[in-house]
C-alpha cells in the first residue's frame, strides 16, 4: 500500500488529465473523475486484476464505469497504467473524430473498456450480467474463471429504473462477486439531489439482499478496507462513497457547475493550487506516473499463474474454454440443423412458431452448450426453456436457465453484460410488445454488436384476446429502425429453426425472433439442405409462369399470402410469394440480388399484421398494403384477422384492383 500522500499525488494526476482534456476538448464532464479519483485509485493501484498488455485476458477482473459521462476517468486511467495503446496524444484528442477516446466510453473503439455506457443504469445492468456469466462459467470450468466485477455508479445510474431490476436480480442471485461503488456526491445536472430523490441507498440495497455500507470517499483506507471486505462477502455488495463532485475545484466542487462543462481556466488554475499540482497541462511527474505504471503491472504475476492454471486442463476441456470464449460455434451446429431439418421434411408440424422455436432449441442448444436461456416470467409462453435445461440459481450456477423475473430492461441489460463477459450465449424471453421495455439495452447490444438473441412470442393480433395492449402494430417497425439489429419473422417451423440457426451466426450483432402465438401450417416441406432465410427474402411459392403480382409477407401471414395466390390463380392471375424472414438481410444482398428477389411483377402487395412503415424499401410507395393501420382489438384472433381484413379474399382482391381487374 501507498502512503497517503502518494495516493494523492497519483489520484491527482487523474484529476489533472481530466480537467486538462475536458478543457481542451471545450467539452465533457470533469466532475466525476475529479470526485472519484480516489475510489478509482484504490480500486485499480490495490485491487483490480488487469493486465493492461492483455485487456482480453478472459480471468481479469471487469471494471464497469456505469456513468459513462466520466469516461475521462477510464481514459486516464488507461493511460496511467500502462494501456500500450491509450497516449498522452489519444487524451488530448479527446471527443476527437477518430480518437479512442470518444465522449463517453465505447467498449469496441477503446481496448480495455468493457462496455459501451452513458445511457444511466445500463452499466450497473450489464454489470450484473458480466457477474452471471463469471459465475455459470466457474461452475462449469472450475477456478479458471475466478474474478470479480466491479461497478461504478452515479446518483443517476441508481436513479434510473433498470437499476432496481438489476439489482433486485443480483441479490436473489447472491452475486457476492459483484461490488458495486456508488459515487454518492449528492449532485445531479438539476443540483442538488435533494431536489428529486429522498432514498436511502443503503437500505434499498439491503432489502434487495445486499451488504451496503456507506463511507468518506475520499479516505482511501476505508475504501480499501470495504472492497476487502466486500471480496470475502456472500452476497453482492454496494458501497456508498461519500464525495464531492469536482473535488479540487475552488469554487465549482460540490457543486453542479462541474458536472458537464470544462471548469475554465482560472478554475483549473486554481485547482492546480489546491491540489498541489504544479506540472504543465498533459504531463504527469516522472515519479507519479512510474508508480502507476507499477501499479499496472501489479497483476502480472496473476497472469502468468492463470496461463499455467489453463495448462493443467485437459486438452479438451481447454479448447472447449478457449472456443467459447472466441465465441466460435461448435461444428455440430450445422450437422445438427440440416439433421433436424431432414426430419421436418419427413414429418412436417403444423404448430405456432414459439413451439417450433422451443423444438429449435432442443436441437441447437444441444449442439450450442454456451447457450444461456431465460424469460421475464413467461417461461411457458415464450417457450424457451428445454425440457433438459437445469436453473441458473444461486445454489446451482451451472444451469443454463434463468428466471429473469419480470423486469425485461435488467434481462436486456444483463444478457448484454453476459455477452460482453464472453463464454456464454444469452437468448431470453418475452411478449414482443415488450421489447420497448428493453429497447434501451437492444438498442446497445446492436451499437456494440454484441451477440444476444431474443425470443419475443405473441407477435401480432394473432394473440388474440388479449387485446391491444399486448397485440403488436408499431414494434416491428421500431425494431427494424434500430441499425445492426436482425429482425427474424419466421413463416414455419422449418423458417424458425433456419432464423435461429442466422442468429447464432450473427456474432456480431443482437437478435430478436418474432414468433406467434397461433399455429400455422409448415410450407417448407421439400428439404433443403441451404438455409434459404439466409437471403433475407426468397420466392417460396413460384408463380405459374410470368407472375402479374408480387406477395410479400413475413411470419404469420405468408400462409395468408399463399392462399391469395391459389385464389388468384382460379381467377387467372399468376403471382408468386416471397417471404421476408428478414428485412436486414434483404437490405445486406448486393442491389441485383434485391432486385431479383423483388422481382418486376406489375403490383406489389405486402402482407404484414402491423403497420406499413418500412415495407415500402419492398414494394415501393406505389405497393399495396394490407396490414394494421392502428391498435388491434380483443377477440378470438381468426375474428381479429377478418376483422381488420388481413385474409386471403382481401389480399387477392387488393391485388385484382391494382391490376384494374
Ligand atoms: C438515461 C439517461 N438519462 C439522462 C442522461 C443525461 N445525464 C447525464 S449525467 C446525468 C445525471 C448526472 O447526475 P449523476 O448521475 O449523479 O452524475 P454526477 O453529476 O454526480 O457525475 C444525466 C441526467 C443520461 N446520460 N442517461
Ligand atoms: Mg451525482
Amino acid at each position: 500500500m501507498v502512503s497517503r500522500a502518494e495516493h494523492d499525488r497519483m489520484a491527482n494526476a487523474i484529476r489533472a488529465l481530466a480537467m486538462d482534456a475536458v478543457e481542451q476538448a471545450k467539452s465533457g464532464h470533469p466532475g466525476l473523475p475529479m470526485g472519484a479519483a480516489d475510489i478509482a485509485t484504490v480500486l485499480f493501484t490495490q485491487f483490480l486484476k488487469f493486465d493492461p498488455a492483455d485487456p482480453k485476458w478472459p480471468d481479469r477482473d471487469r471494471f464497469v464505469l456505469s456513468a459513462g459521462h466520466g469516461s475521462m476517468l477510464l481514459y486516464a486511467l488507461l493511460y496511467l497504467i500502462g494501456s500500450p495503446s491509450m497516449t498522452i496524444d489519444e487524451i488530448k484528442r479527446f471527443r476527437q473524430i477518430g480518437s479512442l477516446t470518444p465522449g463517453h466510453p465505447e467498449n469496441f473503439i477503446t481496448p480495455g473498456i468493457e462496455t459501451t455506457t452513458g445511457p444511466l443504469g445500463q452499466g450497473i445492468g450489464n454489470a450484473v450480467g458480466m457477474a452471471i456469466a463469471e459465475r455459470h462459467l466457474a461452475a462449469q470450468f472450475g477456478d479458471i474463471v475466478n474474478h470479480h466485477t466491479y461497478a461504478l455508479c452515479s446518483d443517476g445510474d441508481l436513479m434510473e429504473g433498470i437499476s432496481q431490476e438489476a439489482i433486485a436480480l443480483a441479490g436473489h442471485l447472491k452475486l457476492n462477486r459483484l461490488i458495486v461503488l456508488f459515487d454518492d456526491n449528492g449532485i445531479s445536472i438539476d443540483g442538488a439531489l435533494s431536489l428529486s430523490d429522498s432514498t436511502d441507498q443503503v437500505k434499498r440495497f439491503e432489502a434487495s439482499g445486499w451488504n451496503a455500507s456507506r463511507l468518506d470517499g475520499h479516505d482511501p483506507e476505508a475504501i480499501a478496507n470495504a472492497i476487502a471486505a466486500a471480496q470475502k462477502s456472500d452476497k453482492p455488495t454496494m458501497i456508498a462513497c461519500r464525495t464531492t463532485i469536482g473535488f479540487g475545484a475552488p469554487t465549482k466542487a460540490g457543486k453542479a457547475s462541474s458536472h458537464g462543462s470544462p471548469l475554465g481556466g482560472d478554475e483549473i488554475k486554481g485547482a492546480r493550487e489546491k491540489l498541489g499540482w504544479t506540472a504543465a497541462p498533459f504531463e504527469v511527474p516522472a515519479d507519479i506516473l512510474k508508480a502507476w505504471r507499477d501499479a499496472g503491472a501489479r497483476s502480472k504475476d496473476a497472469h502468468k499463474a492463470w496461463d499455467q492454471k489453463l495448462a493443467t486442463l485437459s486438452a479438451d476441456q481447454r479448447a472447449e474454454f478457449e472456443r467459447r470464449m472466441r465465441g466460435d460455434l461448435p461444428k455440430a451446429l450445422a450437422e445438427a440443423v440440416l439433421a433436424a431439418k431432414k426430419d421436418l421434411a419427413a414429418n412436417p408440424k403444423e404448430i405456432a412458431t414459439r413451439i417450433a422455436s422451443q423444438n429449435s432449441l432442443d436441437v441447437v442448444t444441444a449442439a450450442v452448450p454456451e447457450m444461456v436461456g431465460g424469460s421475464a416470467d413467461l417461461t411457458g409462453s415464450n417457450n424457451t426453456r428445454t425440457k433438459v435445461a437445469k436453473v441458473l440459481s444461486a445454489s446451482d450456477y451451472g444451469g443454463t436457465f434463468i428466471h429473469y423475473g419480470i423486469r425485461e430492461h435488467g434481462m436486456a441489460a444483463a444478457m448484454n453484460g453476459m455477452a460482453l463477459h464472453g463464454g456464454v450465449i444469452p437468448f431470453s424471453g418475452t411478449f414482443l410488445v415488450f421489447a420497448d421495455y428493453c429497447r434501451p439495452s437492444i438498442r446497445l447490444a446492436a451499437l456494440m454488436g454484441e451477440r444476444v438473441i431474443h425470443v419475443m412470442t405473441h407477435d401480432s393480433i394473432g394473440l388474440g384476446e388479449d387485446g391491444p395492449t399486448h397485440q403488436p402494430v408499431e414494434t416491428l417497425a421500431s425494431l427494424r429502425a434500430i441499425p445492426n439489429l436482425r429482425v427474424f419473422r419466421p413463416c414455419d417451423t422449418v423458417e424458425t429453426l433456419e432464423c435461429w440457426q442466422l442468429a447464432l451466426e450473427y456474432k456480431d450483432g443482437p437478435s430478436v425472433l418474432a414468433l406467434t402465438r397461433q399455429n400455422l401450417p409448415q410450407l417448407r416441406k421439400a428439404l433443403d439442405t441451404e438455409n434459404r432465410c439466409a437471403a433475407g427474402a426468397y420466392e417460396i411459392s413460384p408463380a405459374d409462369g410470368k407472375a402479374q403480382v408480387s406477395l410479400f409477407a413475413t411470419g404469420s401471414e405468408v400462409a395468408i399470402a399463399v392462399d391469395a395466390q391459389k385464389s388468384l390463380k382460379e381467377r387467372g392471375v399468376s403471382a408468386r410469394v416471397v417471404s421476408v424472414p428478414c428485412f436486414e438481410l434483404l437490405f445486406d444482398a448486393d442491389a441485383a440480388t434485391r432486385r431479383t428477389v423483388i422481382g418486376d411483377a406489375k403490383v406489389n402487395v405486402a402482407v404484414e399484421a402491423a403497420v406499413r412503415m418500412g415495407w415500402d424499401a419492398i414494394i415501393g410507395t406505389d405497393g399495396v398494403f394490407v396490414g394494421m393501420a392502428g391498435f388491434g382489438a380483443s377477440a378470438p384472433y381468426k375474428d381479429l384477422y377478418r376483422h381488420f381484413g388481413i385474409t386471403a379474399e382481401k389480399v387477392a382482391e387488393a391485388a385484382l384492383s391494382k391490376l384494374g381487374k
